[in-house]
């Protein structure tokens, strides 16, 4: 199966280039056609639909089990505008579905780095919009500027979706911009990048599935299950500190 790309050498200019190292995201970025997403989409149901042979939770990682959601994941929109920001060498470490049905909790103000078994904990997410994403039924919100610093992480309370959240003494959501995405549009952000939705309050579901690339000088310190590998998804992989298989 392949999914269409309507770009040819995709690249980024040196504004965006200045607009991800000044603000700590880009986009949206179109991956392919609103159309084309919903054909794809049923596809998708049925991946979330099924047991995940050999690892812990039906939305994690079934780019391992499933050629959809690898194809979706390593779309040369995303791959090639990554290579561009963090350079040729690049291994696909995780995907998650993030599914927010009418009533879904707050995903709380957050950076991912604070979660994650990283060392050192460099990496770059692309958030696909598999449904459309919009105010109404929680978009991504994201802070500009926000991953030039760390944001301290305390409990969260029991009507948000993580465990965990930025401490909001440290993080000024007035200046925070909603990414609107219609399906089959993309963004990228980084580690640090400070983000949130809201909770799901209309009657509509929004699903986006994002992509967790690392550079391979990053060591991973826990795997996510014993088949989880990482992926190289562009260049090569020349340290070899991983446990990695070609593409
Ligand atoms: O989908 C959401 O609402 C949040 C996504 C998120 O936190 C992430 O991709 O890191």
């Amino acid at each position: 199966m392949s999914i269409k790309s309507t770009e040819k050498n995709i690249s980024l200019m040196t504004d965006e280039m200045t607009h991800f190292r000044t603000q700590g995201y880009l986009g949206p970025y179109s991956l392919c056609s609103t159309e084309e997403m919903a054909d794809l989409r049923s596809g998708v149901e049925q991946v979330l639909e099924a047991d995940a042979p050999n690892h812990k939770n039906r939305v994690h990682n079934r780019h391992l089990d499933n050629e959809l959601i690898y194809k979706l994941a390593t779309h040369p929109s995303i791959v090639e505008r990554m290579a561009c920001l963090y350079g040729p060498d690049l291994l696909l470490w995780r995907t998650n579905f993030f599914v927010k049905e009418p009533g879904a909790k707050e995903i709380p103000w957050h950076q991912d780095f604070n979660y994650w078994p990283l060392e050192p904990p460099i990496i770059i997410s692309a958030w696909i919009a598999i449904d459309p994403a919009t105010v109404e039924n929680s978009c991504i919100q994201i802070v500009p500027g926000s991953h030039r610093r760390v944001v301290p992480h305390i409990k969260a309370t029991a009507d948000m979706a993580f465990g965990e959240m930025g401490d909001l003494d440290y993080i000024d959501i007035s200046n925070a911009v909603n990414l609107e995405m219609q399906p089959g549009e993309f963004i990228l952000f980084n580690e640090r990048t400070v983000h949130h939705s809201e909770p799901n309050r209309s009657d509509k579901r929004r699903i986006g599935l994002a992509v967790r690339v690392i550079v391979p000088i990053v060591k991973v310190l826990q795997w996510d299950s014993p088949n989880h590998t990482l992926m190289v998804i562009h260049g090569e992989d020349r340290l070899g500190f991983n446990k990695v298989i070609p593409s």
